[in-house]
């Protein structure tokens, strides 16, 4: 079971895990996924992606057969999307099993979106064709194949977006690649004793807790860094862990959120991340070796300083406007209960029915959504849109939840109300999905349908 306290304890306190002690150093140098620019075609940003079967070494010896994207051994190369630019993404399914490509955080087409109505089969290249029409963010992808979400993600299928805009403060901030901007993919596995991946589905109430942690796919990491402010783009795409994130021996400011810039940098002590969460941070390591630390686990990541790399600025104390959603603008309310049906998960007491779209939201609307817990602890996501917190137990967010999210953590003593404009695309016939992005979760049943309809 998990305590899930109002006051944020998110640890789960039956599950084993092998924990790196914070005063030893990291073993492992962190992999860091390739950075994938577009090809420049007739004004389009073309992507070229497949997934594909592969091996990877954690850091054991072991080659532990994986899916990947673009013959990485794990996960997929790092995506630069740019605000405004027409992408064009063409995914090849080199599996034997059916796939689908899901732009996590994106606001796209609902065609283009990537959810369970677009399969790839294998051999089979699907292509997506939309314009980046959202500021700079942490964005990811992932498979959403029904009922194979989370068997595919644990065993390697994710890569994460960064999307880049015009924003100044951008240029005022770490931003080199892997070196003082760095993406910490955060995943905890299971391994048989064959040194293979052991995956499972739970059908428990924080879904399978992994005992292993990877971070883009490295075991007890760490990386060199300028001694100075560094930025880590943290996702969280494990199968079900919550993280509860400090940092040692350094200080840490949220500078973004899942779907961009906060107004400003927000001071934090304890960073809760829940699965498909992202937050942007940016750590001090002028003081000597910091290190990011889970409650459950300790040592993620040690950032090992290195003064002779040249340093980035702090933050600027502003970082973008925030257009907040009054209570004014709403046109419309609905309540998704989040619950257990018969032997697995739901909304509103149904399972997820491809054949069935579950709610109708007018193009143009503003909408206010109250999620509630009967059971468990879930992140609940919207496809499509970014949404504000309006209340969390009827408490306006803090400054570090009041940004655009994409993904909300939500339990029985923790009911948030959001809302969203839906004022992007409109497609009578293909839906969006809402749903759990605990894995085990949405592929036992705990995801709806929606659809943006003109009139
Ligand atoms: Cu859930």
């Amino acid at each position: 079971m998990l305590a899930a306290c109002a006051d944020g304890n998110f640890v789960a306190d039956n599950v084993q895990v092998n924990a790196a002690d914070i005063s030893d150093p990291g073993v492992n140098p962190l992999m860091i996924p390739e950075l994938l620019e577009p090809a420049l075609v007739d004004g389009v940003h073309r992507y070229e992606l497949s997934i594909d079967e592969s091996n990877h070494d954690f850091g054991s010896g072991t080659a532990v057969e994986t899916i990947s994207y673009n013959r990485q051994s794990i996960l997929g190369p790092t995506l630069k999307w740019t605000s405004n630019a027409n992408v064009e993404l063409h995914v090849t399914n080199n599996l034997d099993a059916g796939t689908t490509a899901h732009w996590h955080g994106a606001d796209v087409p609902a065609d283009d979106d990537g959810g369970p109505h677009s399969r790839i089969d294998p051999g089979q290249t699907w292509v997506a064709d939309f314009k980046v029409i959202q500021p700079a963010a942490t964005l990811w992808y992932h498979p959403h194949m029904m009922g194979t979400s989370a068997e595919q993600v644990f065993h390697g299928a994710a890569g994460m977006i960064i999307v880049e805009d015009d924003n100044p403060a951008a240029a005022d901030l770490p931003n080199t690649y892997g070196v003082d901007d760095i993406p910490v993919i955060l995943q905890d596995r299971e391994f048989g004793a064959d040194g293979q991946l052991s995956f499972e589905i739970d059908n428990d109430d924080d879904g399978d807790l992994n005992p292993d942690l990877t971070v883009n796919g490295t075991f007890d990491p760490y990386t060199t860094v300028p001694a100075g402010p560094v930025r880590l783009r943290l996702l969280n795409g494990s199968q079900a862990r919550v993280y509860e994130l400090s940092v040692d021996n350094g200080s840490m400011v949220k500078i973004a959120s899942d779907g961009g810039y906060l107004p400003s940098p927000a001071p934090m002590d304890t960073l809760v991340l829940g699965p498909g969460d992202r937050a942007e941070i940016v750590v001090d390591t002028t003081n000597g070796p910091a290190v990011l630390i889970d409650a459950a686990f300790g040592r993620v990541l040690e950032l090992r300083p290195d003064s002779t790399l040249p340093a980035a600025q702090f933050p600027p104390a502003q970082l973008a406007e925030i257009d907040r959603i009054t209570v004014d603008e709403i046109d419309a309310d609905r309540s998704f209960s989040m619950n257990e049906v018969g032997d697995g998960w739901g909304i509103n007491g149904k399972q997820m029915d491809m054949m069935r779209v579950d709610e109708s939201v007018r193009f143009g609307d503003t909408e206010r959504w109250t999620i509630t817990v009967e059971d468990g602890i879930h992140t609940f996501h919207v496809h499509q849109t970014q949404f504000q917190i309006l209340s969390i137990n009827g408490e306006p967010p803090p400054a570090e939840d009041a940004g655009w999210e994409d993904t909300v953590l939500v339990t029985e003593d923790r009911e948030v109300v959001i809302a969203a404009r839906f004022d992007s695309y409109a497609n009578p016939d293909v839906p969006y999905m809402y749903h759990c992005h605990i894995l085990d979760h949405e592929d036992l049943g705990m995801m709806g349908q929606f659809n943006v309809v003109v009139g």
